[in-house]
C-alpha cells in the first residue's frame, strides 16, 4: 500500500486570523490555509481550501454553473467560538480555532460535522498537495452513491478508489471499475445530505473502515473542493446533485426500446437475418448494434470492405424494418500513414503526448495507436465532425467503448501523458478520470452540431460526474451468472442514485452462456432499467431471445412487450429526471427514509414513483421475500392489495418478476408495438389504482414528438393527473400544459381495486362502463379535466 492509499500524513490548518465576505462568498484566512465558502443556494454550499495565496482557476468539467435554485436568504454572524452562515435551511458553523465546519438544519439538528476536518500533505513528487477531509459518522448513519461500485448499496465500513478502469469479467466488490463518480449521500435520523468531491485526480473514500467514527475522502492532487448538498430527502439530494452536474437531455424514445447487440454481428447478411428474426418472432426490438468488426481492421470511422461493402443499403433496409443502427467507436486511432483520420490528427497535433514529447502510443484493437486528447476543445470539435458520414448514412446511436482509456499493455495511459485540459496543461493523473466523459461529450456535441434538432443516442462505458448530460451508460463486461444479475441490479440503482439514471447492464451477461431461466430473469429485471440491451462476447453463443427454446421465447417476449406497454410511463419518468433531476430508479430507502427497515433492503427498487419491482435472482426460485415501503401497493398481476412497511413472501412463476403498483397511481399504457413508431397511437390506456386513503396522489404523462429538442421550448404535452377519494366519491383531475398538439384523442380507462362502482360522471353526465373480473373499463376524451367515480 503506497502512502496515498492509506490516509495521508497530514498538516492541520491552524486557526482563523481574519475573514472577508463578498456577497455569497466567504474567505477565512487561517495560519496555514484559506477556506472559501460559497453559498450557491439555500441548500448547496461549495467549499474549497487552499494552501497557497491563490486558489486554482474555478473550473470544473462536472458542473455547468447553472445552479438549481436561487439563494433565498443569507445571514452571517460571529460569536466567540464560531462564524455562522445562515440560509433558509442551513446553519453552517465555522470554528475559529481549527476551521472545522458543521451543518445544522433550522430545527438545530446536526446534519454533518467534522472529526479531523481538512488537512493536507505536500506532494514532493509531483508538486501540489494531497488533500484530505474527515467527517463524523453519526449514529446509525448509512451511505450511498459512488457510481458503479458492485458492492452492497450501503457503503459503510468500506473504502473505495475512483480511477476509471477497464476490468473485463469483474467480480462482486471489485474496485475501481469503469466510472469515477466522487459523490455520496449520507442518511441518519431521517436526515439526508450529499457530498460531491469535485476532484478529477485519483480519489479515495473511506466510510468508517480506517476509523469507525470517520468518513473521509482524499485525493492525490488538486484541491479540496467539494459541495455540501442538504436534502433532507435522500431523493432530493440526488436530484440537486444531478442538476448541479448537469441535467440530462431527453433520449429519443426508440432508445428506450429493446436493443440487441453482439460482438459482433457480421457480415451484413447476418445483421439482416437478426433483424428479420425479431420480426418473424414478433419480439419487439428497436436497434441492432455493430461492434468492432464492422470496421476495416478496427480503424475508427471505416467500414470493412467485405463484411459491409454497402453500409447505406444495410442501414436503409434496417430502417425500413423499424430498426435503428448503432455503431461502436473506440478512442484509439491506428498509426498508419494514408489513413485519413490518423493523418489529420497527426498533422493538427490532436494526439496525446508523453512527458518529453513523443506521442502517446499504445496497443488496442487496431494495433499500435495514438489517442485524441479530448481535453482539448479543438480536438473535440474535430472528433465531433468525424460523425458526419455516419449521420448521413442514417446511423442513430454511437457507442463509446474503451474510453477509461483502456490500453492493452499498460491498462491505461502512463501517468506522465500530457493533456491540454482547456489550456490548463496537466498530466494524465489529473485528466484520466474525465477522458471517457469528454469523449462522450465530443460525440454528443458533434452530433448536435451536425443535426441540431435531432436527438441521437450516445452510450459511454467510462464516466465522471456529469456524464449524464451526454447520454446513456452501461456497466461493462459482466458475466452470465446469477451473482451478476444481483450485481447489475445494485449497480443500476447506485448509478441512478449518483445522477446517472440512463443506465443498464449487458442483459444475460457479456461473458458466458446463460441458460434460458437466467436470461429470462435478467430481462424481467432489465425491462425496468432505463437502458435495455442484450449483449454477448465473441467467444460464446448468441444472446438473442430465441436461442433459449420455445418455452423461454414466450416468456422473454412477454417481458419485452410489457416494456413497450410501459414506454409512456418510463418516458414520463425521464421527463422528471430531465426537468427536476429526479432519479428514474429509486432505492427502497429513497421511498421511505424514516423507516430503518429500508436501510438494508437493497434488491427492491422503484422505477419512477409508482412501480416497484424486485428481481428473482436464484435459479429455480418461484417466489421470494421482499419488503414493501410505506403506502399501499397492488400486485400488478392480480390486483391483490398489500400494505406497506411489511415483509412478504411473494409467490411468482417463471413468467414474471414481482411487480407492484402504488395505490392511487395512474399508469399510462401503450399498445404493444414491434418498435417505437410502428403504430400511430391515438388512444392509450390509463390504469387507475384505487387508494382507500383520502390523500391525493399525483401521476404524470409526458408526450412530445419523441425525437427533437422542441420540448426545450415548451413544445410538449404534460398531463398532471390527481386522484383522490373524497367520502363516497373517487375524483380524477387532469391539468394539461405545454404547446405540443397531442396525438392522443382518447383514454381507455381501467379501474383496479375499486369497490362497487355505482356511476361515472363528468359534470353530471354519466359514462357507460363495463366490468370484468373486478376491472371497470370506460372511455374518456383525452382532454377531460375531471370526472367522478361514485362508489356504492
Ligand atoms: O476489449 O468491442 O465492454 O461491450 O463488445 C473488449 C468489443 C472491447 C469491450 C466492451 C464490450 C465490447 C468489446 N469491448
Amino acid at each position: 500500500m503506497s502512502h496515498t492509499e492509506s490516509t495521508p500524513h497530514r498538516s492541520a490548518t491552524g486557526s482563523i486570523i481574519f475573514y472577508k465576505q463578498h456577497r455569497n462568498k466567504f474567505l477565512f484566512h487561517a495560519t496555514n490555509t484559506i477556506l472559501e465558502i460559497k453559498v450557491l443556494n439555500d441548500k448547496i454550499f461549495k467549499i474549497r481550501y487552499s494552501q497557497d495565496r491563490d486558489f486554482e482557476p474555478d473550473f470544473s468539467y462536472a458542473t455547468n454553473n447553472a445552479h438549481t435554485a436561487a439563494l433565498g436568504f443569507l445571514n452571517f454572524e460571529e460569536n466567540e467560538e464560531f462564524y455562522i452562515i445562515y440560509t433558509n435551511f442551513i446553519h453552517c458553523f465555522i470554528k475559529k480555532s481549527d476551521l472545522k465546519i458543521s451543518f445544522f438544519n433550522t430545527e438545530k439538528e446536526i446534519i454533518l460535522d467534522e472529526t479531523d476536518g481538512y488537512s493536507f500533505e505536500e506532494n514532493k513528487e509531483f508538486g501540489g498537495y494531497n488533500v484530505y477531509c474527515g467527517k463524523k459518522i453519526q449514529e446509525e448513519e448509512v451511505f450511498f452513491g459512488l457510481g458503479d461500485k458492485p458492492t452492497e448499496l450501503n457503503l459503510k465500513g468500506r473504502r473505495f478508489t475512483n480511477w476509471c478502469s477497464d476490468i473485463p469479467a469483474f467480480q462482486k466488490d471489485q474496485d475501481p471499475l469503469y466510472k469515477s463518480i466522487p459523490f455520496y449521500s449520507g442518511l441518519h435520523h431521517g436526515i439526508a445530505y450529499g457530498i460531491f468531491f469535485d476532484n478529477t485526480f485519483k480519489t479515495y473514500f473511506d466510510f468508517g473502515l480506517n476509523e469507525s467514527s470517520t468518513t473521509c475522502f482524499w485525493s492525490e492532487g488538486g484541491e479540496m473542493s467539494y459541495y455540501f448538498i442538504y436534502g433532507p430527502e435522500l431523493i432530493e439530494v440526488t436530484a440537486q446533485y444531478t442538476l448541479l452536474t448537469g441535467a440530462p437531455q431527453l433520449p429519443p424514445l426508440w432508445s428506450l426500446g429493446y436493443q440487441q447487440c453482439k460482438w459482433s454481428y457480421f457480415p451484413d447478411s447476418k445483421v439482416e437475418e437478426i433483424a428479420n428474426s425479431f420480426r418473424s418472432h414478433q419480439i419487439p426490438c428497436d436497434s441492432i448494434s455493430l461492434d468492432i468488426d464492422y470496421m476495416d481492421k478496427y480503424k475508427c470511422f471505416t467500414w470493412h470492405p467485405e463484411y459491409f461493402p454497402n453500409p447505406k443499403e444495410l442501414i436503409d433496409s434496417l430502417k425500413n424494418k423499424g430498426f435503428k443502427t448503432v455503431v461502436i467507436i473506440d478512442p484509439g486511432i491506428k498509426i498508419e500513414k494514408g489513413y485519413e483520420i490518423y493523418d489529420e490528427g497527426k498533422a493538427s497535433d490532436y494526439f496525446c503526448k508523453r512527458a518529453d514529447g513523443p506521442l502517446m502510443k499504445g496497443t488496442v484493437w487496431p494495433g499500435s495507436c495514438n489517442f485524441p486528447d479530448f481535453t482539448d476543445p479543438s480536438v473535440r470539435v474535430w472528433w465531433g465532425h468525424l460523425f458526419r458520414e455516419f449521420i448521413e448514412l442514417g446511423i442513430e446511436g454511437f457507442w463509446n467503448d474503451m474510453n477509461e482509456p483502456a490500453v492493452f499493455e499498460t491498462g491505461t495511459f502512463p501517468l506522465d501523458v500530457r493533456h491540454i485540459y482547456e489550456g490548463m496543461l496537466c498530466s494524465h493523473r489529473k485528466a484520466h478520470n474525465v477522458y471517457g466523459m469528454l469523449m462522450a461529450r465530443s460525440t454528443f456535441e458533434g452530433l448536435k452540431t451536425l443535426r441540431p434538432n435531432e436527438r441521437k443516442l450516445v452510450i459511454s462505458r467510462a464516466g465522471y460526474s456529469g456524464t449524464q448530460r451526454y447520454g446513456a451508460v452501461w456497466t461493462g463486461d459482466n458475466m452470465s451468472t446469477w451473482e451478476h444479475l444481483w450485481i447489475a441490479n445494485i449497480q443500476c440503482q447506485r448509478l441512478a442514485s449518483s445522477g446517472i439514471s440512463f443506465c443498464g447492464s449487458d442483459v444475460g451477461g457479456f461473458i458466458g452462456e446463460p441458460n434460458g431461466e437466467l436470461f429470462a430473469r435478467w430481462i424481467q429485471m432489465s425491462i425496468f432499467h432505463p437502458f435495455l440491451r442484450a449483449h454477448a462476447t465473441s467467444e460464446y453463443g448468441d444472446k438473442e431471445p430465441w436461442v433459449y427454446g420455445e418455452a423461454y421465447i414466450k416468456i422473454i417476449k412477454k417481458a419485452i412487450e410489457l416494456r413497450y406497454q410501459l414506454l409512456p410511463y418510463i418516458y414520463s419518468a425521464f421527463w422528471q429526471y430531465v426537468n427536476q433531476g429526479l432519479p428514474i430508479l429509486r432505492t427502497l430507502v429513497m421511498l421511505d427514509q424514516k423507516n430503518y427497515e429500508t436501510y438494508y433492503r437493497i434488491e427492491e427498487f422503484a422505477i419512477g414513483n409508482h412501480l416497484l419491482t424486485c428481481p428473482i435472482r436464484n435459479e429455480g426460485a418461484l417466489g421470494r421475500r421482499l419488503y414493501l415501503p410505506q403506502g399501499d401497493w397492488y400486485y400488478y398481476y392480480n390486483d391483490v392489495l398489500y400494505e406497506g412497511r411489511k415483509e412478504y413472501w411473494i409467490e411468482t412463476n417463471i413468467e414474471c418478476n414481482p411487480l407492484f403498483v402504488r395505490a392511487g397511481a395512474v399508469i399510462p399504457f401503450y399498445p404493444v408495438q414491434q418498435h417505437v413508431g410502428e403504430k400511430e397511437i391515438n388512444s392509450i390506456q390509463l390504469h387507475i389504482y384505487y387508494n382507500k386513503n383520502e390523500q391525493p396522489i399525483n401521476s404524470l404523462l409526458f408526450e412530445d414528438d419523441f425525437k427533437s429538442y422542441n420540448y426545450e421550448n415548451g413544445v410538449y404535452c404534460l398531463r398532471n393527473f390527481t386522484t383522490q377519494l373524497v367520502q363516497k366519491e373517487y375524483q380524477f383531475k387532469q391539468e394539461i400544459s405545454g404547446t405540443y398538439p397531442t396525438t392522443i384523442i382518447e383514454f381507455e380507462i381501467k379501474l383496479h381495486g375499486f369497490p362497487n362502482v355505482k356511476s361515472i360522471k363528468t359534470n353530471e353526465v354519466t359514462t357507460k362502463f363495463s366490468k370484468e373480473t373486478n376491472t371497470y373499463t370506460f372511455n374518456m376524451p383525452s382532454n377531460i379535466s375531471s370526472f367522478k367515480i361514485e362508489l356504492a
